[in-house]
């Protein structure tokens, strides 16, 4: 009887420490990376946007536009105005703004650095939040970023244009440093640098770089616009243009302490009802891997340039996300600039589609400035250690 028991115990004791089966490779337990922005020196406002946009996750998706300000439909040059306002009464809650150029007195849109300076900081000072892209031309050739001359390779540290590329973001520091209000607060920015990078229309983009040289590019320049120039009030958006898997979405992901956002691109999917589906597919996957890593996700660029279809913003593009229960916890999308008669991508008084975009913007899932609260205030809660 002691012994059945002794053995009844040293089978059980013996079983527990038996070598486990080895894992299959694709069932690695996945271990949460701690919650923490890419740059833990961040201005407390920047810090605050970041969390706040945490907290406002699944609650509603922030409407944003590129160049709101700056040019509209038949009119241009910074403004109290907005053709998203002419309609609504309300700004977007999110500025789309085209960095490219920095150093130079304008962009490559020829809107003036001074003006686009001023609109950021009145942006900030309304409470809206401004986000910026950053078409580099390419730096070996000077031709434009749709130039494709395989640059990534050449500006890399220890490379031949090395020092080109340094004083590219020397220019982009500059700008952001003087980003300041009145009072001296620094203006927060969502960088979006090297975006749509797998489609092979920019020199960064598929087939012009390796995905290591482009994650090589990426941590240069976010380690050397953060710790080399001291750059904090950033938060970092990668992005990619449409995908169909996860492993495709990640092939250039230069890894969680270098993104704070995980955005796509996707103007084609949301256009008409039969592939409205895949859009959503793709937002899924985006909200889930962001999840996991505890960063955020975004629909950084779409839009239907000419709105053509009259409803297409509470049919094609709000029902669809507001009611997949996994996409609508994307914090937010931009549609691009209006930027004359032919390109544009909100209406502007008397578009076909301007009562639609009204009850889009009345929509309580919709948020637009004015339903913004206080998105750089922190109440009671400090950044993630
Ligand atoms: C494109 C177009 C161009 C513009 C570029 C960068 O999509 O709007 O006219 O130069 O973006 O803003």
């Amino acid at each position: 009887m002691l012994m059945a028991l002794v053995l009844l115990l040293w089978n059980s004791c013996h079983s527990k420490h038996r070598k486990p089966e080895p894992e299959p490779v694709d069932t690695i337990p996945f271990v949460p990376p701690k919650e923490k922005p890419v740059d833990t020196l961040l201005t407390s406002e920047t810090g605050a946007l970041w969390i706040n946009l945490k907290r406002l996750q699944g609650k509603g998706i922030i409407f944003g536009q590129q160049d709101a300000t700056i040019s509209g439909v038949d009119w241009k040059g910074l403004q109290d105005k907005s053709d998203i306002r002419e309609i609504t009464g309300t700004y977007p809650a999110l500025y789309g703004w085209e960095l490219a150029g920095a150093g130079d007195n304008a962009n490559i849109d020829s809107v003036p650095f001074a003006s686009i300076r001023q609109g950021m900081i009145e942006v900030f000072d309304r409470g809206g939040i401004n986000t910026a892209t950053w078409h580099l031309n390419n730096p070996v050739t000077k031709g434009t970023a749709w130039d494709v001359f395989p640059a990534v390779q050449q500006i890399l540290p220890d490379s031949s244009s090395e020092d080109l590329y340094k004083s590219e973001l020397k220019n982009i520091a500059a700008f952001l440093h003087q980003l300041r209000t009145s009072d001296g607060k620094l203006v927060p920015v969502i960088f979006r640098p090297f975006h749509e990078n797998n489609g092979n229309w920019f020199w960064w983009g598929k087939g012009h770089c390796t995905p290591e040289e482009y994650i090589r590019l990426w941590r240069f320049t976010v380690g050397y616009l953060r710790d080399t120039l001291q750059v904090h009030n950033l938060l970092y958006v990668y992005s990619t243009d449409m995908f169909e898997t996860q492993q495709q979405y990640l092939e250039r992901y230069p890894g969680d302490e270098w993104v704070d956002i995980l955005g796509t691109e996707n103007y084609w999917d949301f256009q008409t009802g039969a592939t409205v589906s895949n859009g959503i597919a793709q937002l899924r996957i985006l909200v889930d891997l962001a999840n996991k890593r505890k960063k955020l996700a975004a629909l950084t660029e779409c839009g239907f340039e000419g709105i053509p279809v009259k409803n297409w913003w509470t049919q094609f593009l709000l029902k669809p996300l507001k009611e997949d229960t996994i996409a609508r916890n994307i914090s937010y999308l931009m549609v691009w600039r209006n930027a004359n008669r032919k390109h544009y991508y909100a209406p502007f008084p008397g578009h076909k589609s301007a009562p639609d975009f009204l009850a889009f913007e009345k929509d309580t899932f919709t948020i637009f400035e004015r339903d913004l609260k206080e998105i750089y205030f922190l109440k009671g809660q400090t950044l993630g250690k």
